[in-house]
C-alpha cells in the first residue's frame, strides 16, 4: 500500500498489531468497517459476535486469562451503549481490556450526526480512562496509551472512541510509537518495605494475606507466597464476599485473624468494610494511591500498621524472596486451609428422587468429575443461586466467575473467549436458566467459529436468586414475577448448530456430560433442577443445605 494512502484505520490496526494484539472481539457497524478492512493487512483475526456486550465480556475473559488487554471493537451510538454495561463487570474484576468504539465524525459533532452520542462521557464511570481520538496520525499513541493504562497498576477497562473521519482520514505517516509506550513501569516493593511487612507478619499469631481479583488466576504465585512466608494466602473475588461458597467456612477463621495483609484486595463491601475481621490490624499494599487512601478511611488509621503503594504481584515476589526461614508448619495455617476446604459432609449424600429434578449439589458432583478429567480445564461460573452451588462444589486451577460486580450474563461469552485463549483446554461453563438467556445467541458464534465447550445449565424455571429474596423478605404468598418457563435451551442450541442434552434425572447426567464433551461442538446440557437457596457453608451450629422451594 503506498504510504500516502495510509488511513487512520490502518494506523490503528498496525498499532494494535505492534502491541501484540492478534484478535478483536467485535460486532460490525457503519463506523468501523474501515478497521475491518485494515485488519486484513495487519493480520488481526475477528471474532464476530451477536451482541456488543458479549464482545466486551470476551475481551474481559481474554484479559483475565492472558494478562494482556483484550480488545473489543464496537460500532458507534447504540453499539457503544450496548457494550458499556459489560465494562462494569471488567472494572470490578480488575481485568485489562480496551473497548474501541466507532463514533460520529468529529466534523459533525453537535449537529445531529448519525448515531451521535457523548460516548467517552458514557463510558467514563466504568473505565479507568475514556477519551475520543482526535487525529489519524496519532491513533498509534492512543492505542499504546490505552493498552498501557489498561494493564498498569490495578488493571481495568479503557475506552477510546474512534470518530469516522479520524479513521478515514489519510496520512503520509503515522507518529512513531516505541514498544515501551505500551507498557507501564512496575512499582516494586523495596527490600526495606518487604522486611518491615514481614516483621509485622512475624509478630502476629494468626496472620492472613488476602488478594483480590487481579491475582485470581495467579494460583501458583499465591501458593509460592504462602509457602515462603508460612501464612495462608486467600483470594477473594466473589460478590458474596466472606460467604463465597468456594471459600468454604473461611468466614469462621477470618474473624480470628489478628493481622491481615491486603495485597491488592480492597476493604470494600465484600470484607464488610473491615468488620468481617473486627479485631485485626492491617497492612495494605496497593498499586493505586486512591485505593490506599480509601482503605485508610474505611479501616481507620489506628488499625493500619503500614500502607504502601506497590504492585501486588511484584510485592508477592519480593515478600517471598525476602522471607528468611519460614514459619514452621503452623496449626493456624492448617486451620485456615481446612476451613477453606470445608464443605458440609451431608452434601456428599444429597440425592434427588429417581425421576428428578436434581439438587444443584448433584449437578456439582457430576460437573466436578468432568472438570477434574483435565488439569488444564477452564471452569466458568456465573451468578445466581445455582452459580453459588456450582462455585461451592466445583473448582479448577483456572476459573472465571462473574466477580465482585455481581453481574450475571457473562458466562457464555467468557467460555468462548476461554476457548480462543486456550485452544487445547476443555472449557466447562455453569449458569442458571435466567442467565442463559442473556447471551444464548453466542452459541451461533461458537458454532461458526468452531469453539466447543460444555455449558451446564441449571434450569429451575425461575430467577431463583430474586425469588429467594421474595420468599425471605415478603413471604411465599407475595413471591411473584420471577417465574420462567422450563424452556428447552438444549433444542435452541442444537438449532444454532451446537449439541443439546436435556437431563431430568441424576442417573442421566454423567452420560449427557460425556456425550456433550465428546461432541466437539458447543454444547448445552440443560439440567432440570430444584429451587434451592444458595449454600451457606458454616461449620457451626448446623451446616447449611438450602431448603427446597
Ligand atoms: C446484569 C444483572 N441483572 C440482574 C441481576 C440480578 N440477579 C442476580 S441473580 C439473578 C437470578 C439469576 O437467575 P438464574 O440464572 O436462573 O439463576 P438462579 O438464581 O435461578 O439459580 C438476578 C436476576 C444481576 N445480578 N445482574
Amino acid at each position: 500500500m503506498p504510504v500516502a494512502s495510509l488511513r487512520g484505520a490502518d494506523v490503528l490496526a498496525r498499532a494494535l498489531a505492534q502491541g501484540g494484539v492478534r484478535r478483536l472481539f467485535s460486532l460490525s457497524g457503519n463506523h468501523i468497517m474501515s478497521v475491518y478492512d485494515a485488519a486484513l493487512d495487519a493480520r488481526l483475526a475477528i471474532t464476530h459476535v451477536r451482541h456488543e456486550g458479549a464482545a466486551v465480556h470476551m475481551a474481559d475473559a481474554w484479559g483475565r486469562l492472558t494478562g494482556e488487554p483484550g480488545i473489543a471493537l464496537l460500532t458507534g451510538g447504540p453499539g457503544h451503549a450496548n457494550g458499556v454495561g459489560a465494562l462494569y463487570t471488567a472494572l470490578a474484576a480488575e481485568s485489562p481490556l480496551v473497548m474501541l468504539s466507532g463514533a460520529a465524525p468529529l466534523a459533525e459533532t453537535g449537529r445531529g450526526s448519525f448515531q451521535e452520542l457523548p460516548q467517552a462521557e458514557l463510558a467514563a464511570p466504568v473505565a479507568k480512562a475514556s477519551w475520543t481520538a482526535r487525529r489519524a496520525a496519532t491513533l498509534g499513541e492512543d492505542i499504546a496509551r490505552a493498552m498501557r493504562i489498561a494493564r498498569s497498576g490495578r488493571p481495568g477497562p479503557v475506552h477510546v472512541s474512534l470518530p469516522f473521519d479520524v479513521l478515514e482520514d489519510k496520512v503520509e505517516r503515522a507518529a512513531a510509537v516505541a514498544d515501551d509506550e505500551y507498557l507501564s513501569p512496575i512499582q516494586a516493593l523495596s527490600d526495606a518495605q518487604a522486611d518491615a511487612a514481614l516483621e509485622e507478619i512475624a509478630r502476629a499469631k494468626r496472620p492472613l494475606v488476602l488478594v483480590g481479583p487481579m491475582l485470581a488466576n495467579a494460583r501458583a504465585m499465591r501458593e509460592r507466597l504462602a509457602q515462603a512466608i508460612g501464612v495462608p494466602v486467600v483470594c477473594m473475588e466473589s460478590p458474596r464476599g466472606i460467604n463465597d461458597g468456594s471459600l468454604g467456612a473461611f468466614a469462621d477463621v477470618l474473624k480470628q485473624a489478628d493481622f491481615i495483609l491486603l495485597l491488592g484486595k480492597q476493604p470494600d463491601f465484600s470484607l464488610r468494610f473491615g468488620a468481617a475481621a473486627a479485631g485485626a490490624r492491617y497492612g495494605v499494599i496497593d498499586p493505586d494511591a486512591g485505593a490506599l487512601e480509601r482503605g485508610r478511611g474505611t479501616l481507620g488509621a489506628d488499625r493500619i500498621a503500614f500502607a504502601v503503594l506497590a504492585d501486588p504481584a511484584a510485592s508477592a515476589q519480593a515478600l517471598a524472596s525476602r522471607a528468611g526461614a519460614r514459619r514452621g508448619p503452623s496449626a493456624w495455617m492448617d486451620e485456615v486451609e481446612a476451613a477453606v476446604r470445608y464443605r458440609p459432609p451431608q452434601w456428599a449424600g444429597i440425592a434427588s428422587g429417581p425421576a428428578g429434578p436434581l439438587h444443584p449439589a448433584e449437578v456439582g458432583r457430576a460437573a466436578r468429575a468432568l472438570v477434574e478429567r483435565s488439569p488444564d480445564a477452564v471452569l466458568v461460573i456465573d451468578g445466581g443461586e445455582y452459580g453459588q452451588w456450582a462455585q461451592a462444589c466445583v473448582s479448577a486451577p483456572t476459573r472465571l466467575i462473574n466477580g465482585i460486580a455481581g453481574s450475571i450474563g457473562s458466562a457464555i461469552p467468557f467460555a468462548l473467549a476461554a476457548r480462543v485463549a486456550r485452544p487445547g483446554a476443555p472449557v466447562v461453563a455453569m449458569l442458571g436458566d435466567g442467565t442463559f438467556g442473556f447471551h444464548m445467541a453466542e452459541f451461533d458464534t461458537a458454532a461458526r467459529e468452531h469453539l466447543p465447550f460444555v455449558a451446564i445449565v441449571g434450569n429451575d424455571a425461575c430467577w431463583n436468586a430474586e425469588h429467594q429474596i421474595q420468599l425471605r423478605a415478603y413471604g411465599r404468598d407475595r413471591a411473584h414475577g420471577c417465574e420462567l418457563l422450563p424452556a428447552r435451551y438444549d433444542l435452541a442450541v442444537a438449532a444454532l448448530g451446537g449439541h443439546g442434552e436435556h437431563v431430568t434425572c441424576a442417573a442421566d447426567l454423567p452420560g449427557a456430560l460425556a456425550r456433550a464433551a465428546a461432541s466437539g461442538k458447543p454444547a448445552c446440557v440443560n439440567v432440570m433442577i430444584e429451587r434451592h437457596a444458595a449454600p451457606v457453608v458454616a461449620r457451626a451450629p448446623a451446616p447449611g443445605v438450602g431448603a427446597a422451594h
